[in-house]
């Protein structure tokens, strides 16, 4: 593990053994490859699906130049590049929250449910990075507020306004909001579960399963970014030939 060397401008040696740095850039091209796939796909679609597609590309890609930086980070130093992983985070799941909205819009849904629920995924991060980076023996208190905000979006989305809109549009709409929807329950409940992973004295006897913190959070971000962009590119593909 410690067997590297890193020179500024050079390429840092990965050991063959270190499996979380293999995440890092098996994470990297996952998420090149899917941007160049929403990408290249936008023209084939009527306009009033592009934009949800285009933030599919858009989330899929900010990971992907985070995960370039993070790849480096841990090659250089073996340590978990936290600081670029809430950056990350805190534009992408912003969008992911703007795709709720996009999707919905087609139903009525109105602007103040997007901004609700980027308020409340900011807020979910803000204490997330808190607990996890700047006041970690207090990682609990942080973890748990942030783990209200998660709870409030899973509500609206579920159970709340954003679910009344789906229902009423019906069709496809409806159908991708409710595979959305298990993304964001069971999808995103992944992160939490590495965050008390990670922190002393809570759950992070499960290391002795030899889990990492940081594979934890890249096997989410693929299944998450890419999974989440693929039930958008769908809609569209499927809306097409209505
Ligand atoms: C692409 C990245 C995504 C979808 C990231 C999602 C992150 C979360 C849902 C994080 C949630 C957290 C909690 C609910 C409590 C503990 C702290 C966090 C930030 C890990």
């Amino acid at each position: 593990m410690t067997n590297f060397m890193f020179i500024p401008g050079l390429v840092a040696r990965l050991s063959p053994t270190d499996y979380v740095g293999f995440t890092f850039f098996v994470g990297c091209m996952a998420m090149m490859a899917a941007s160049a796939f929403f990408f290249l796909s936008l023209n084939q679609f009527d306009k009033k699906w592009r934009t949800s597609v285009l933030v599919s590309g858009l989330i899929t890609f900010i990971a992907a130049v985070h995960y370039f930086y993070m790849r480096d980070y841990w090659a250089a130093f073996q340590e978990s590049p936290t600081f670029f992983r809430y950056i990350d985070w805190t534009l992408t799941v912003p969008l992911m929250c703007v795709e709720f909205f996009l999707i919905l819009k087609v139903a009525g849904a109105k602007q103040s449910l997007m901004w609700k629920m980027i308020i409340l995924s900011l807020v979910m991060l803000l204490t997330g990075y808190f607990g996890e980076a700047v006041d970690r023996p207090n990682a609990w208190l942080w973890g748990l507020i942030s783990g209200i905000a998660y709870f409030i979006i899973v509500y609206e989305i579920w159970l709340g306004n954003a679910s009344k809109i789906a229902a009423a549009a019906g069709g496809n709409v409806l159908a991708a909001h409710k595979i959305l929807c298990w993304f964001v329950l069971v999808g995103w409940s992944i992160y939490p579960l590495g965050y008390m992973l990670g922190t002393d004295g809570w759950y992070n006897g499960i290391h002795g399963l030899g889990l990492n913190i940081d594979v934890v959070y890249n096997i989410a971000d693929a299944i998450n970014k890419i999974g989440f962009g693929l039930v958008v590119y769908n809609l569209a593909l499927k809306s097409q030939t209505n």
